[in-house]
């Protein structure tokens, strides 16, 4: 047996399991986080602003986080894993960039990228890969959240033209977007639409007085009679299957990300704990404080492993949406389970945002419920096991 003291921030090795493509990658991210994001989020969160978004998206692009797991169109090709690795990192400074990432890339991008035409991948990619077009995704409506399906924002033929009309609620990114993904019904079921957000008839007020994202942007849209040419469908799917399919890659994304939050949780409470005394010793010395490390140790390398199993069969083609399901209810519940322990660790100093934990803690609860809610993922795997559908 090795006698080295074991690494408490990869208490298992999990590092071995990486490639060195993988941790440059995770090197790269960390990185700039630490540079670009960490030494303000406090603040921005604070204030509840994302002040630099489009000089951010910039940055984001040229190390290749924007549709980074998409090939061609200047978008980085980057494997499953070494996306997953990044969703990770960029949530351990908060969960406000990874959605920034998660939606360019995995939502608007992936939707152009699998489903759009040739010609609109060549208008919208490599503009949104280099972060200069941001781009949002409107699936859920002010009255449509967990069942998509009974969605009323519609658009009509008129002519050639698509005429749209309604309203998505809590979009990211939306206000400060060039083009959004619109998902409307129409006569042939649900298809989506690329709209440019100048196109007359399109506005997207911005969500304020949020507790958790505050450092996100997240916002309304409004379609009045938008018109839009009849190349601005998507053209190659009509049906709730569109849509899904982009949310498989985006809850990939959090099934890494959520570790992040939680890493950056766990860390915290470590170093507080060994460096904060009562009753005349570090509370790290206490029996009860160790059970909640150790165990919050334990689950957060536990969601590495099924993170990791996770984007190895996404690489392989061989991921189930069902599995994503495993993965993003067990990996947030964990997450947000850890940033609370956490929280207590710190005692009054846990509310505090001089730390990093309140922040995370409060951001969870938005990613617990978006990209499909707990319940919804619990009955995605409930139908998978029983063959029994309970969502109606
Ligand atoms: P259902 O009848 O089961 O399915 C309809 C069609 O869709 C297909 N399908 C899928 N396809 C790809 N991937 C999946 N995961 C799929 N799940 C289902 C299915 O095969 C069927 O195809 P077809 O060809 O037979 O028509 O649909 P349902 O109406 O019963 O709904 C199922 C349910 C509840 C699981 C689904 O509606 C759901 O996932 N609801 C949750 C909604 C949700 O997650 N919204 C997220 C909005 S985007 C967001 O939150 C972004 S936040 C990002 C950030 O800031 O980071
Ligand atoms: P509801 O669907 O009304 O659910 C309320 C509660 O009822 C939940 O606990 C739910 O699980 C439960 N429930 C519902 N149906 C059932 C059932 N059949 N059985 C048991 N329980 C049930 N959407 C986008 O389209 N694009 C975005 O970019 C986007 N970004 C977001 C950013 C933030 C910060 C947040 C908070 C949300 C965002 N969303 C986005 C919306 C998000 O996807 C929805 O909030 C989510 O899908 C849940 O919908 P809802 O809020 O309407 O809750």
């Amino acid at each position: 047996m090795p006698k080295s003291a074991l690494d408490p921030r990869d208490p298992l090795g999990l590092d071995d399991l990486f490639d060195a493509e993988e941790l440059a990658v995770r090197d790269t991210v960390r990185a700039w986080c630490a540079d670009r994001v960490l030494p303000h989020i406090a603040d921005w969160y604070e204030r509840g602003e994302l002040p630099e978004v489009r000089e951010l998206a910039r940055e984001l692009g040229s190390i290749g986080a924007l549709g980074m797991h998409l090939e061609g169109y200047g978008c980085a090709g980057a494997s499953a894993v070494q996306y997953g690795l990044a969703c990770l990192e960029l949530e351990a400074a908060d969960s406000g960039l990874r959605s920034l990432v998660s939606v360019q890339g995995s939502l608007a991008m992936y939707a152009i990228h699998r489903w759009g035409s040739e010609e609109q991948r060549q208008q919208w990619l490599p503009g949104m890969a280099a972060g200069e077009t941001i781009g949002c995704f409107g699936l859920t409506e002010p009255d449509h959240g967990s069942d998509p399906a009974s969605m009323r924002t519609r658009a009509k033929r008129e002519g050639a033209d698509w005429v749209l009309d309604g309203r998505k609620m809590w979009i990211t990114n939306g206000s400060v977007a060039g083009v959004a993904v619109v998902w409307a019904r129409t006569d042939d079921g649900i298809r989506g639409f690329v709209v440019p957000t100048d196109t007359p008839g399109f506005s997207a007020p911005e969500i304020k007085h949020k507790g958790s994202l505050r450092a996100s942007v997240t916002s309304e849209l409004v379609l009045e009679g938008v018109r839009l040419p009849a190349a601005a469908a998507l053209p190659e799917v009509s049906g709730l299957k569109g849509p899904l399919s982009c949310l498989n890659q985006a809850r990939y994304g959090i099934v890494w990300g959520a570790l992040g939050a939680a890493r950056s949780c766990l860390e915290a409470a470590r170093e507080y704990s060994i460096g904060r005394e009562q009753f005349g010793r570090p509370i790290a010395g206490f029996q009860l404080t160790q059970a909640k490390l150790a165990d919050m140790s334990l689950e957060l390398n536990k969601g590495l492993l099924l993170a990791l199993h996770l984007g190895r069969r996404m690489d392989a083609g061989t991921l189930r949406p069902e599995q994503v399901s495993y993965g993003k209810l067990n990996n947030v519940r964990e997450a947000i389970g850890i940033a609370r322990t956490a929280r207590t660790i710190l005692g009054a100093n846990g509310i505090s945002y001089d730390y990093p934990v309140m922040r995370h803690a409060n951001n969870l609860e938005s990613v617990l419920t978006y990209e499909g809610t707990v319940e919804m993922h619990q009955l995605v795997i409930g139908q998978a096991l029983t063959g029994q559908a309970a969502f109606r």
